[in-house]
């Protein structure tokens, strides 16, 4: 059906592992995208905004027809489904859904900047990323693997399921 791309999945507010559950079966049932695999479910010690719970992440691998801007605003509507109201960047969230990577391509518009613009600094991304695609050249002799391993000597990442 055509490209390959890279969702990240994150939540910490209510019913964490039913939040990731529902928002794999909202992004199933989006037509123009499959849903190849899903890597593990990972507690993770937050990022950007210490001082709130602890995150459930995970990445899922799709295959997809639809364009970038397309594919962006399937995602959106998957957080929209799932009630997620905006408030602080980086703080609490019922989910979010990130556009990791879509095929090679690079991506820089206002509204979408692909490869994710914060993807090569995060362990609760690169850990289940490396799951699914250890050999993943990130950059220029960057395995995913590799950058996940030493992220995850900083930032705590706990496989859960
Ligand atoms: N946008 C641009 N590029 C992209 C892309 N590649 N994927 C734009 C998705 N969206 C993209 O996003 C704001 C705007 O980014 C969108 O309207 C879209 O046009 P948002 O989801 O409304 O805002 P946000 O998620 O609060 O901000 P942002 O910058 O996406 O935050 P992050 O970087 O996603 O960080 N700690 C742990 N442990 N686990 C987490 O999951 N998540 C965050 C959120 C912080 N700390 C975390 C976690
Ligand atoms: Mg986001």
């Amino acid at each position: 059906m055509g490209v390959t791309a890279y969702i990240g999945l994150g939540t910490n507010l209510g019913d964490t592992r039913a939040n990731l559950r529902q928002a794999l079966e909202s992004l199933r049932a989006k037509p123009g995208i499959e849903v190849r695999r899903v890597a593990s479910f990972y507690r993770t010690e937050p990022q950007g905004y210490p001082d709130q719970d602890w995150f459930l992440n995970t990445v899922a691998g799709v295959e997809t027809g639809l364009r970038p801007l397309g594919l962006l605003s399937a995602l959106q509507g998957v957080e929209a489904a799932l009630g997620r109201v905006r408030s602080l960047r980086w703080g609490p969230r019922v989910i979010d859904l990130d556009l990791l990577l879509y095929g090679e391509e690079r991506i820089n518009s206002p509204v979408l900047t692909v490869p994710h613009p914060r993807l090569m600094e995060r362990a609760f991304v690169l850990v289940p990323l490396a799951e699914l695609e250890p050999d993943l050249e990130l950059a220029p002799g960057v395995r995913a693997a590799e950058l996940a391993a030493r992220l995850a000597g900083e930032q705590a990442v706990e496989r859960v399921e």
